[in-house]
């Protein structure tokens, strides 16, 4: 059974990837020409149907599973922005380097040198008859430097609860064992299992 990635996002597949080393993990771009997917959901689970679904009907294949992520970074202190927008916080298309600015600005702006912050990962699994989500989260606090020059994303002014250093200062495993995208894959893990059983 194929497990196709509903992600165009670089920093995701590796992570996806590397949680999920026994699998065959196909990136849908591989097997699809480029689509656009509108996230227009209320929430990360939401959002992370609409990927998933979107892939789903598109795959000519029964034997498949759809995996999507949707995830984000929340700062109470800040309204909890940006939440289910951190891929678009510093405006539509904007890069990692620019939504990461945008927050240490927007801490700026109300004194913060840090705040309390989680990410968030809600997970879809999408087969042709059935669908999954599950969430996981991550804590700790962002700071107003960027540090380091591994993961991706928010990890540069992201300080998990109990380090007093970025993920992208940490070595990743650190970051596999901790993180919001790494427990949520742990929750799909047994129903994509169960699924592959069923189907033998
Ligand atoms: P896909 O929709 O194709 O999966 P995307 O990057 O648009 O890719 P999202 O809509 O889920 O994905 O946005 C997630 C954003 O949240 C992403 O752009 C990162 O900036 C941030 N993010 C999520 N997980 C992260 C992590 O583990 N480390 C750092 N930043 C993360």
């Amino acid at each position: 059974m194929k497990i196709i990635l509903a992600t165009s996002n670089r920093g995701k597949i590796r992570e996806i990837t590397e949680i999920f080393a026994q699998d065959e993990i196909i990136p849908f771009s591989d097997l699809l020409r480029d689509m656009e997917i509108v996230e227009d959901g209320e929430d990360f689970a939401a959002n992370a149907l609409i990927k998933a679904r979107a892939v789903a009907k598109r795959v000519d294949d029964d034997d498949f599973v759809v995996l999507s992520d949707d995830s984000g970074i929340t700062v109470p202190a800040l309204n909890n922005e940006p939440g289910i927008f951190s891929a678009r916080y510093a405006g539509a298309g904007a890069k990692d380097i620019d939504n990461l600015n945008k927050l240490i600005k927007e801490l700026e702006k109300k004194g913060l040198t840090e705040a309390p912050a989680f990410y968030t990962a809600a997970v879809a699994v999408v087969t042709k008859e059935a669908e999954y989500v599950a969430h996981g989260w991550m804590h700790g606090k962002v700071i107003d430097r960027a540090r380091g020059g591994g993961g991706f994303g928010y990890d540069p002014i992201f300080i998990p609860k109990g380090y007093d250093k970025t993920l992208a200062e940490l070595d990743p495993t650190v970051k596999r064992r901790l993180s919001h995208r790494s427990k949520a894959l742990g929750l799909v893990r047994p129903i994509i299992e169960l699924l592959r059983s069923s189907d033998a």
